[in-house]
C-alpha cells in the first residue's frame, strides 16, 4: 500500500522536463570533481519536519493533511509513520535521515516507558534500514519541548532536571549507535536564559559543559564512534543562547577542553538570526578545522524569525558548495533538510515539491561550485591579495621571525604604504557569470 499514491518516484529528467516530480538538476549519479553528486551532497531528511510538523505558526494550529496519522501518542502510530517516511526517502531519492528521541516515539507517562517506546521504534527503523538500505546521518534527544525544560536542560537550575535530560541524551545515544548512525548532535534548544535577574551564567556554561564531557564518557564507553556536533543558534526561543554562533561555540568547547570532541552543525537560518552569511558561520567552523555537517534550509529577511524554510537561492547552495568542496567534502556529515513547507502547502505531495527543489537548488550549487574552482579566477584573486606575505618581509612576519622593533624601523623606511583596490563589484559580477 501507498501513502503517497499520486507521487511517483522522482528521477533525473534534466532542465527540460515540464513534469513537477523530477529533478532537472540533482543526478545522483553524474560525476563532479570525481565524486557523485550522491556522495557530495549526502542528503537528509528531517524526520520532525517530514513526520511530526503539522504546520502551525504563532497565530494558528497546524493544517498538514497526514491521513496515516491517527494523532494518538502510541507506539503503533510511531511504528506506521515509519513506513511513511520510508516511502517517502524511497520516493524521493534521499539516503538518509535525522531525528530527535521524540519526534520518532512518544513521550509516555515516565521515562521508563518512554525509553521502552523508544527501543521499540528503533527496532523498526533498523529492520527498514536493513531493508531499504538508508542510514541514519545523525540522531538527537529533544530537550526543549517538554514544560520541564522549561528553564533549560544541561542548563537547568534543578539538578533532578539535569539528570533527566542526561537520562534522555544516554538513550537517544544508544539509540543513534544501534542504528549505526553517522553523527549525534546537540543542540541547545533552551540552552540560555531569559534575564540575568535569575541566572546565574557562570554555573550554567559549567552545567553545560558537565553534560558534554559525559555524553563524551558514555561515547566511549559504548564504543559509538559517530562524530559529536553542537549546534549554534542565537536566540529564539531563549532571548540569549549560549551556542549563539559559530565563533561563540568553538569559544565555549576550547574554554571546557571539548574541541577534540566536537565539530559544528550549522543551519542556514540561524546563521542569519546571528547577524551573520551562512558563508561565514562555515567559514569560521572550517578554519577551526571543526565544520561537521549543515542544516539546510532559510530564512525569511521580512520576517526575521527561524522560518526554516525549503533552500532554494542559488547564491546560497552555491556559497555552501564552495565551503564543503573547499575543505574536500563532508566525512561523517551531510545536508540536513532542516525545512519544512509553508503552512499552505498542506498536501502530502507538497513534501515532495520542497525536497526535489532544495536538492536541485543544491545540485546546482555543486556544479556553479565547481565550475568557478575549475575556473580559478577567485582563488587567484584571493592569492595575489594577499602576496606581500608569500616572500621577503611579508614571510617572515607569518613565520614569527620578525620583532616589533625591526617592522618599526622598516616603517619608518618605508614610506606611505599602497593599496591595490579590493575589486568587490568586480567580483560579484564575476560570480554573476556562474549563476
Ligand atoms: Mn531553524
Amino acid at each position: 500500500m501507498s501513502f503517497f499514491p499520486n507521487v511517483p518516484k522522482i528521477r533525473f529528467e534534466g532542465p527540460q522536463t515540464r513534469n513537477p516530480f523530477a529533478f532537472r538538476h540533482y543526478d545522483a549519479d553524474a560525476v563532479v570533481e570525481g565524486k557523485t553528486m550522491a556522495e557530495h551532497l549526502r542528503f537528509a531528511a528531517a524526520y520532525w519536519h517530514c513526520m511530526r510538523n503539522e504546520l502551525s505558526d504563532p497565530f494558528g494550529g497546524g493544517t498538514a493533511l497526514m491521513p496515516w496519522d491517527d494523532k494518538s501518542s502510541t507506539v503503533d502510530n510511531a511504528l506506521k509513520r515509519v513506513d511513511v517516511f520510508f516511502e517517502f526517502l524511497d520516493k524521493c531519492g534521499i539516503d538518509r535521515y535525522c531525528f530527535h528521541d521524540r519526534d520518532i516515539a512518544p513521550e509516555l507517562n515516565n521515562l521508563a516507558a518512554s525509553n521502552a517506546a523508544l527501543e521499540k521504534v528503533v527496532e523498526k527503523l533498523g529492520a527498514m534500514q536493513k531493508a531499504t538500505g538508508k542510514k541514519l546521518l545523525w540522531g538527537t534527544a529533544c530537550l526543549f519541548s517538554h514544560p520541564r525544560y522549561a528553564q533549560g536542560g544541561g542548563t537547568s537550575p534543578s539538578a533532578d532536571v539535569f539528570a533527566y535530560g542526561a537520562a534522555q541524551i544516554k538513550a537517544a545515544m544508544d539509540a543513534t549507535h544501534a542504528l549505526g548512525g553517522e553523527g549525534y548532535v546537540f543542540w541547545g534548544g533552551r540552552e540560555g536564559y531569559a534575564t540575568l535577574l535569575n541566572t546565574d551564567m557562570k554555573r550554567e556554561l559549567d552545567h553545560l559543559a558537565r553534560l558534554l564531557h559525559l555524553a563524551v564518557d558514555y561515547k566511549k564507553a559504548i564504543g559509538f564512534k559517530g562524530q559529536f556536533y553542537i549546534e549554534p543558534k542565537p536566540r529564539e526561543p531563549s532571548t540569549h543562547q549560549y551556542d549563539s554562533d559559530s565563533a561563540a561555540c568553538l569559544n565555549f568547547l576550547r574554554e571546557y577542553n571539548l574541541l577534540p570532541h566536537f565539530k559544528l552543525n550549522i543551519e542556514t537560518n540561524h546563521a542569519t538570526l546571528a547577524g551573520h552569511t551562512m558563508r561565514h558561520e562555515l567559514v569560521v567552523a572550517a578554519s577551526a578545522g571543526a565544520l561537521g555537517s549543515i542544516d539546510a534550509n532559510r530564512g525569511d529577511t521580512l520576517l526575521g524569525w527561524d522560518t526554516d524554510q525549503f533552500p532554494t537561492d542559488l547564491y546560497l547552495t552555491t556559497e555552501i558548495m564552495l565551503v564543503v568542496l573547499g575543505m574536500g567534502g563532508f566525512t561523517t556529515g551531510g545536508l540536513n533538510f532542516d525545512a519544512k513547507r509553508r503552512r499552505e502547502s498542506h498536501e502530502p505531495e507538497d513534501l515532495f515539491h520542497a525536497h526535489v527543489g532544495g536538492m536541485d537548488a543544491f545540485a546546482r550549487g555543486l556544479k556553479i561550485a565547481a565550475a568557478i574552482r575549475a575556473d580559478g579566477r577567485f582563488d587567484e584573486f584571493v592569492k595575489q591579495r594577499y602576496a606581500s606575505f608569500d616572500s621577503g618581509l611579508g614571510a617572515r612576519i607569518e613565520k614569527g621571525e620578525v620583532t616589533l622593533q625591526e617592522l618599526s624601523e622598516y616603517a619608518l623606511g618605508n614610506g606611505e604604504p599602497t593599496l591595490a583596490s579590493g575589486r568587490q563589484e568586480m567580483l560579484e559580477n564575476l560570480l554573476n557569470e556562474f549563476i
